[in-house]
């Protein structure tokens, strides 16, 4: 209590610094007032988007003699009001982590020795060259990032794909592909259509695999902000921190959400709570969908999902017409080898309903990343910049823009990351350039994947620390500057563009990514195709020319004054917007992307998952975020005392007190986790939040992925992390066996 009417006291004095107010008072409490202004006042403010999450939280770091010396979350901003989760307050904790690189490396004998820019640019550049030379460039591929800034996200795919000529993928295929993908053919563009006060306008919220209580802290909050009464509903086979709080939580079988989604269009229907005028004006394929969701009775929809038929009308009723309903979906859906449909037969009910374009509707995926979405639509990976598809007459445009010749922009997608992660394991790519993202830990069936890595040719790592499983195999290593070191902008989850700059300096000879893809293309001869990227702002109007026309336009932005005065700009903002309002969502006036102006209701078959239990390996294991304290794979949140002590530091499997009991294991035993691939031990965790017959293990756990089974949506290739068959055994170590060790965190 004490910890946080001080920093409510501390922020309130930030926000006002006069005379103190009545508010100001109650806060204090017993504080004296008279010593702690002077101690607290800060001599400067600067306003930064948080680098972790997509909710896109502002902070303010105190400056004092230059110096980032404290943060508090800005009280004006209009996502966070004030607010951050743990890892907002500890932003800055990561920057000053002993293992930060201060110095380019290259591994001479074995092992990685420093060395000067120069040497370690000739090396990479010479090494790919040769690669190039004697294999083509197919040979050679980029791996990226949801977590630089849009103007380096469009650099590194103007400079890879456009200057170098070797394809890649970013990180954000494990996150956001398959939302990018199903906008894009529901609507016309990919274009989430909320803004954050739909949270809080909502009578009913219905959310599908995500868990935002603790994966979107704050852009929670808005829910508790909600006075409508509204009823929320969760949708997710565990009973997760989101559901304990919600009004109505049902559990299907993992993987049955599109059957459970059709059902409910079924019961709609029968019960005529459709919205049958904004169906016929704004959209196509109503009848085929009709059609097709006429086979999804209540009875195939319980035996598929496992659920009761009055759970199944308990969702329906929510529905009713006269509310106003808002869909929310996150990697229960995304992560899934039928994600793109099921994401689909969300925005069909969204469409179905008329719940789309008004205040408190939407068919909503919830961002992953900071920037998944600048990644999204700039990274030049799955449509050319400004969410532009590929074709003739859009390459002309983009190269006339970026005054290039056309050869210099990318004329298809690129390669997919399973695509090119198959190619290392087989010998077919032999270098590899690993941006912002650590795949050895993320990356799906992760077995044997860092020694592949390790096989290549040449393995260039770019990223904050020298100590990541996937940097401890790089060739060359180069040092990068973090959030809060380097400036740029990052977009949100509801669309809104955001800035990020300097307060911090990066260690020795670390440089910002910006400047790194500069160089890179200064060493590799294509600097020409760059010219005009000569800082991030200059590349910030680059990108506002590019998106200019486009569904994205931001044109009318001001520049990063801009940004920083108005709290943050939405996308759209065309040239000529005057003072675009702090909320909007799109579609209001009914208007979707698509030629005809409409939005497609897309339909298909329901698969079953590609590995599902069997007698041998009789559960299914589930994987996602496990607090709000752990970020991915840990590089950063375990470099926070604060971070590490609200966090496990060993992994852990959650498992249904039931199944614990017949396997005899109890609370704190070790056990064996098995699938096909491989093996993990971890510490057992009776709990009745996961149905019988599964078991739940996080992310931040380089185990888990060991673990799960390398399936794909066919649309968005997107792997389903949230699907593998495994086996638990009680686990009896032998004297030479320590157990498990903490993967992320021996940086320690
Ligand atoms: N603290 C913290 N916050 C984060 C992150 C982090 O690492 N740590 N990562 C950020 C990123 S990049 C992302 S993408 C988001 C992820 O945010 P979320 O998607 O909300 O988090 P997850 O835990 O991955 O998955 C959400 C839920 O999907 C459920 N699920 C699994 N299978 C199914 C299924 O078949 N159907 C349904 N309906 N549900 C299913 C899981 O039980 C889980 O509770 O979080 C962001 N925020
Ligand atoms: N089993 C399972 N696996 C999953 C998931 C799951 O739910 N289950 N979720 C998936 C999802 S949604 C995601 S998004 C991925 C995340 O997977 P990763 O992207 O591999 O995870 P991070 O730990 O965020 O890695 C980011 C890296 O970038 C570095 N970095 C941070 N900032 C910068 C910067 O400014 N510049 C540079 N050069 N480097 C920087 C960090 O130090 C870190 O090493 O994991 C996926 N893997
Ligand atoms: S909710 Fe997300 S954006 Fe906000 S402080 Fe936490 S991690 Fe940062
Ligand atoms: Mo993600």
């Amino acid at each position: 209590m004490l910890a946080e009417s001080a920093l409510r006291l501390a922020d309130l004095m930030l926000r006002r610094r006069g005379p103190l107010s009545t508010e100001l008072e109650q806060v204090a409490g017993g504080f004296d007032l008279g010593r702690i202004p002077a101690r607290l006042a800060p001599e400067e403010l600067r306003t930064l988007i948080c680098g972790f999450c997509s909710t896109g939280c502002a902070l303010d770091v105190h400056m004092r003699d230059g110096r980032a010396v404290n943060l508090t979350p800005s009280p004006a901003y209009p996502v966070n009001a004030g607010m951050a989760c743990p890892k907002g307050w500890e932003a800055l904790a990561p920057l000053s982590a002993p293992d930060r690189a201060a110095t380019p490396y290259l591994r001479i004998d074995g092992a990685l020795r420093p060395v000067d820019w120069d040497t370690a640019m000739r090396a990479f550049v010479q090494r790919f060259r040769a690669i190039q030379v004697e294999h083509g460039s197919e040979a050679l591929a980029f791996l990226s990032t949801g977590q630089m800034t849009t103007e380096e996200m469009a650099l590194l795919g103007q400079v890879a794909r456009g200057g170098m000529g070797i394809d890649g993928d970013s990180n954000t295929r494990q996150c956001m592909a398959t939302a990018h993908v199903a906008y894009k053919q529901s609507f016309g563009f990919d274009a989430p259509p909320f803004t954050y006060e739909d949270l809080e306008l909502s009578d009913v919220l219905i959310f599908v695999g995500a868990n935002p209580a603790i994966a979107h802290p704050i852009l929670w909050h808005w829910v508790l902000r909600n006075r409508r009464n509204p009823q929320i509903a969760v949708i997710d086979p565990r009973l997760t921190e989101t559901a304990a709080m919600a009004t109505l939580h049902v559990s299907p079988r993992p993987k049955s959400d599109l059957v459970l989604l059709y059902g409910l269009a079924y019961l709609l229907l029968r019960r005529g709570w459709i919205d049958r005028e904004f169906v016929d004006r704004h959209t196509s394929g109503f009848a085929d969908f009709a059609r097709h969701v006429d086979a999804y009775n209540p009875e195939r929809v319980c035996s598929e999902t496992g659920l009761a038929e009055a759970q199944l009308h308990a969702l329906a009723d929510l529905i009713r017409p006269g509310r106003r309903v808002s869909f929310w979906w996150t990697m229960g859906v995304n992560q899934s080898h039928e994600g793109v449909r099921t994401a689909q037969a969300i925005i069909d009910l969204a469409l179905l309903t008329g719940n789309i374009g008004k205040p408190g509707t939407g068919a909503n995926s919830i961002t992953g990343q900071t920037n998944a979405m600048g990644s999204r639509l700039f990274s030049n990976i799955t449509c050319l910049p400004g969410g532009r598809t590929f074709g003739a007459a859009q390459r002309a445009e983009v190269a006339r823009v970026l005054d290039v010749d056309e050869d210099a922009v990318p004329a298809a997608e690129s390669r997919t990351y399973d695509d090119i992660v198959e190619r290392i394991r087989e010998g077919r790519i032999r270098g590899l350039w690993v941006v912002a993202t650590n795949p050895v830990h993320s990356w799906i069936d992760s077995a044997g994947l860092g020694e592949a890595f390790a096989n290549l040719d040449c393995l260039v790592v770019q990223d904050l620390y020298r100590t990541t499983e996937t940097a401890q195999r790089a060739d060359v290593f180069l040092p990068a500057a973090g959030w809060g070191e380097k400036t740029g902008t990052f977009i949100n989850s509801e669309r809104r563009i955001g800035l990020i700059q300097k307060v911090s300096r990066a260690p020795g000879a670390a440089l910002a990514d910006f400047h790194i893809f500069r160089l890179v293309a200064e060493y590799w001869g294509c600097a020409e195709t760059v010219r005009r990227w000569t800082s991030p702002e200059a590349a910030f109007r680059i990108l506002q020319d590019l998106s200019a026309g486009q569904p994205c336009d931001f044109s009318g932005i001001g520049g990063y004054a801009d940004l920083q005065r108005q709290g943050g700009i939405q996308w759209p903002c065309p040239a000529g917007t005057e003072q675009p309002a702090t909320q909007r969502r799109l579609f209001a006036d009914g208007a979707f992307f698509h030629t005809d102006g409409k939005a497609r209701f897309v339909i298909d078959e329901p698969r079953p998952a590609p590995e599902r239990p069997d007698p041998t390996y009789p559960m299914t294991l589930l994987s996602g975020r496990a607090g709000v304290a752990q970020w991915h794979t840990e590089t950063r949140t375990a470099k926070s005392a604060v971070l590490r002590k609200l966090s496990d530091a060993q992994p852990y499997v959650e498992i249904h007190p039931d199944d614990a009991a017949r396997l005899d294991v109890g609370a704190g035993d070790r056990v064996r986790i098995v699938s096909r691939r491989g093996s993990a031990i971890a510490t057992a965790r009776p709990t009745r939040s996961i149905r019988i017959g599964q078991v739940f293990m996080p992310m931040h756990f380089a185990e888990t992925n060991r673990l799960t089974f390398a399936a794909f949506d066919p649309h968005s290739r997107q792997p389903s992390y949230k699907m593998a068959a495994v086996r638990i055994e009680r686990f009896v170590a032998s004297r030479r066996n320590n157990g498990p060790t903490r993967s992320g965190r021996r940086n320690q």
